[in-house]
């Protein structure tokens, strides 16, 4: 049969007080894991990554009607569910073939998601197999009855078959189909690009995550399990992409760090392969890596510093201190790698004081980089959860803390975003640690060094521009 899998545009700049064109797109790795599965079945995928391929509603579904499409799948999260409902819609109405949706949304949401979205049925978790039996099932005119992980609607009930086990070896599924994404891709984190999206690669070694954190969406997605490919799968992968002539590795999961000894392995069996990488890790993770990482070709590493505040690390359930945060990166910094902190605003347990700790932190620690991101109640988080129980949170859209706590996280973030950035001292010192280290990563981003000042100098603009909870 003929899939067309998508990726509808994310309304994600609210959450990081962010201009859209600052979105940072990279190859979706979800629907990549699923197209691969779904050609071994025999089937003809197509991708459509919306955002990235700067396609409107009207140019997606075009392409899904030229491509004869018999399905098709959409993916979706809380931030992208209100886009991806709309497409759905449109497709039944204008096509009128089966559609499914999966995704973070779908599997956290799922009967408020068959109910309200207008897709046929919702893939609940981990898709790599329910979709071919999806697809089998459609194909042979079959109700998936008892196909785990999908879930219908059948006259005015929902039917689901429970969550499917999640597959127990994650070095059996096939690598990612990267020959149906298209090379409009390359940016890592908000400032850093690279030119030559050909050059870049996204991976993922692990699934799942063993923490808690409490506004933290990912451990409810995978039934707080953590399950890791071999470090020779992975490298397998990179080696294939190095052969594509890749250079630039993401490793995109959540915690690249929970296993030291994994980390090592890795490094050693990396080295050789003359790539750059980055990774994201915890920053209580064993501070003997970051030598290793850096000398085994890690450039950046990414902290979900979250806040300089103990009440509010507490508040988060982080089980990290703002010393060890303020350590690791220290750390960090002296293996020459280049160092992002991850910040969240409007802590309802903390203050304006609070939020200048978690400045104070980035300044003393000197974080190269810092994202600062508005406090927001993902559905699946334990925020949400505590938030639902006092009143009922809207389903279809995240929503902002300052909807619910009338905290004003827009000047709290400025009050970060700029006692940060607008430092010319730390630009000279940044842009002199990137060329001294890092030349190759360094002169690929002078050729971004506009986008870059348009990230720092119209936050202003996008600060004021920020629309009421009530406008969304
Ligand atoms: C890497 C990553 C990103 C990358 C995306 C890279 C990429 N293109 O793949 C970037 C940096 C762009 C990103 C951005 C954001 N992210 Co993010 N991100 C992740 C992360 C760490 C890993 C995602 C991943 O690659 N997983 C591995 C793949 C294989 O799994 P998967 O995507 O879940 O796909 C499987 C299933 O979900 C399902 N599936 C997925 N899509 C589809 C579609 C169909 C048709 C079917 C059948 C099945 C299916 O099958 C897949 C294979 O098993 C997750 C956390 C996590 N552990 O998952 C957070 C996570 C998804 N992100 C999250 C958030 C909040 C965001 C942002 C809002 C952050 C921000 N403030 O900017 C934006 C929103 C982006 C958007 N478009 O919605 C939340 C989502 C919560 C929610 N309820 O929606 C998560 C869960 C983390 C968290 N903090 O809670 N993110
Ligand atoms: S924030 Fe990071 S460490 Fe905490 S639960 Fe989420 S993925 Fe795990």
């Amino acid at each position: 049969m003929k899939i067309c899998l998508v990726n509808p545009p994310a309304l994600f700049g609210r959450t990081m007080n962010l201009n859209v064109e600052n979105i940072r797109l990279t190859p979706h790795m979800g629907l990549m894991y699923i197209a691969s599965t779904l050609e071994s079945a025999g089937h003809n995928v197509k991708i459509l990554d919306m955002p990235a391929e700067g396609l409107n509603e009207e140019g997606a579904l075009k392409e899904v009607e030229d491509f004869k499409s018999d399905i098709v799948g959409v993916s979706s999260t809380t931030v992208s569910y209100r886009l991806a409902r709309n497409f759905i819609k449109n497709v039944k109405s204008k096509l009128g073939i089966p559609v499914f949706i999966g995704g973070y949304q779908p599997t956290i949401l799922p009967e408020y998601v068959i109910k309200d979205s207008g897709a046929d049925y919702a893939v609940v978790g981990e898709g790599e197999q329910t979709v071919v039996e999806l697809t089998e099932s459609i194909e042979k005119g079959r109700k998936p009855e008892n196909i785990r992980g999908a879930c219908y609607m059948e006259g005015d009930s929902i039917r689901f078959a429970g969550r499917r086990k999640l597959c127990e070896n994650l070095d059996e599924i096939q690598f990612p189909a990267w020959h149906l994404v298209k090379n409009c891709y390359g940016k890592l984190g908000s400032l850093l690009s690279i030119s030559k999206p050909e050059e870049f690669a996204n991976i993922i070694s692990t699934r799942g995550c063993p923490y808690s954190c409490a506004f933290c969406a990912a451990p409810k997605i995978y039934n707080h399990t953590y399950r890791t490919r071999s470090v020779d799968n992975v490298i397998k992968e990179i080696e294939w992409h190095v052969e594509n002539g890749r250079k630039y590795i993401y490793i995109q999961d959540d915690n690249f760090s929970v296993s030291p000894d994994r980390v090592e392995e890795f490094c050693k069996k990396v080295k050789h392969l003359d790539i750059e990488w980055y990774c994201l890790m915890r920053a209580d993770s064993a501070p003997r890596l970051y030598k290793k990482i850096s000398q085994a070709g890690c450039k950046i590493v990414y902290f979900g510093i979250e806040s300089g505040s103990q009440r509010v690390l507490d508040f988060y359930n982080k089980k990290t201190t703002p010393e060890i945060n303020k350590a690791a990166i220290q750390k960090a910094n002296e293996s020459n790698l280049i160092t992002i902190g991850s910040f969240i605003v409007g802590a309802p347990v903390g203050g304006v004081e609070d939020e200048k700790l978690s400045l104070k932190l980035a300044l003393e620690s000197r974080v190269d980089i810092i994202e600062v991101n508005i406090l927001t109640l993902f559905p699946g988080t334990k925020l949400w959860e505590d938030y639902n129980k006092i009143k009922p949170l809207p389903l279809e859209k995240e929503t902002s803390i300052h909807e619910v706590e009338n905290i004003n996280t827009q000047e709290r973030n400025k009050l970060i975003f700029n006692g940060f950035y607008h430092r010319p001292k730390h630009a000279i010192t940044g842009i002199a640690k990137i060329l001294k280290h890092h030349r190759r990563l360094g002169i690929e981003n002078i050729k971004h060094a506009p986008e870059v000042i348009n990230y720092i100098t119209n936050r202003k603009r996008v600060c004021e521009d920020y629309p009421k909870g009530s406008e969304w």
